[in-house]
This record gives structure tokens, sequence and C-alpha cells, in this order.
């Protein structure tokens, strides 16, 4: 089994509901267990235009499918959630992105790993340095150091775990 990273975000429905049910389709994905899943984070949105806050988190998934397997099966989740590709950084109902994969660098067209932006967004770090203050990444460094010099800045901790759920 591999310990991966997914950031979930969502800023338009219901987010609280559609992050609750995107974490109980993560759950039943095959050969893979749902391991821990971070605190709630409201964050400003990063993007064109006016729009809502985001609702972010950070879940633990151990997985035995393979990493292109794993993209399809969360781009999926993110279909059955309204998800349409439109604008880039538009607003969105549901957002997956695998943060790490084990220690893997993947570099393709359809996915890098780590996930190239992680190091600058708090709505990112944060939650993922909640569930794993001591993960340190494929090229050397600990998580823990980036979110040290990161700002808080337009992030909110709202105290709470979005359990998974329908
Ligand atoms: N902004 C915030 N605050 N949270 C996100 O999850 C998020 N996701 C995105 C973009 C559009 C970059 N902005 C975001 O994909």
């Amino acid at each position: 089994m591999i310990t991966t990273y997914i950031a979930l975000g969502s800023n338009l429905g219901d987010s609280r509901q559609l992050l609750a049910s995107a974490l109980a389709a993560m759950a039943e994905l095959v050969d893979s267990e749902l391991d821990a899943v971070s605190p709630t984070y409201r964050s400003r949105a990063i993007g064109p235009g006016q729009q809502r806050d985001y609702l972010n988190l950070v879940a633990r998934l151990r997985t035995a499918l393979p990493v292109t397997e794993l993209l399809t099966a969360l781009q999926q989740i993110e279909a059955d959630h309204g998800r349409e590709r439109r604008e880039r950084w538009g607003a969105r109902t549901l957002d997956l992105d695998i943060l790490l994969y084990g220690d893997a660098r993947i570099d393709t067209p359809s996915l890098t790993v780590p996930h190239p932006r992680m190091a600058e967004r708090n709505f990112v770090l944060y939650p993922l340095t909640d569930l794993a203050p001591d993960l340190v990444l494929p090229c050397g460094t600990p998580v823990g150091r980036w979110r040290e010099s990161c700002s808080d800045a337009g992030l909110e901790a709202l105290g709470d775990s979005i359990e998974p759920g329908r």
C-alpha cells in the first residue's frame, strides 16, 4: 500500500456536503482505505474575479492503485459531484488534487507529483501539516518548514473535521 495525500476544495454549492460525499466516495475506492481527514479550513479564493471562500481539507488515503488509476478515479469523483472543467482557476464544486503519492516524483502532461504549488498554498500546507507534522517530501524538505514560512493570510481554521457521509 502507498500512502497518498489528497487536497480537497470546494467553493460552489453545498461545499460541506460535497466534501463529505467526496470523502465517502474516496473511502469506497477499490484497494484503498481512507486513513485520516484533516481539520477543515475556510480560505479566501485564489483565482479571477469575485469568488466565494473555499472550504479546504486534506485526506490521507492508503492505496494499492497505480497513480494513473488513482487520478482517473479522483476525476470520476469530481465529475460525479458536478465538476465541469471550465475556466482555469474559476469557482468549482469539487477539486481533488494528488499532493503526494508515497515518495514518487511524477512529471507527465496530465500529472505532476508532488503537487507543484503546494509549498505556496496555505490552504494545502496547513491541513497537510495538521495531519502529518513530521512528513518529509521526496526532495528531502520537511513540510513543517514550509508551513513556518507560509502566511496564514485569508485562512481560518474552522475547528472541526468533515466526516465521510452522504
Ligand atoms: N483557492 C482556494 N482558497 N482554495 C482552493 O482549493 C483553490 N483551488 C483552486 C484555485 C482556483 C487555484 N483556487 C483556490 O484550484
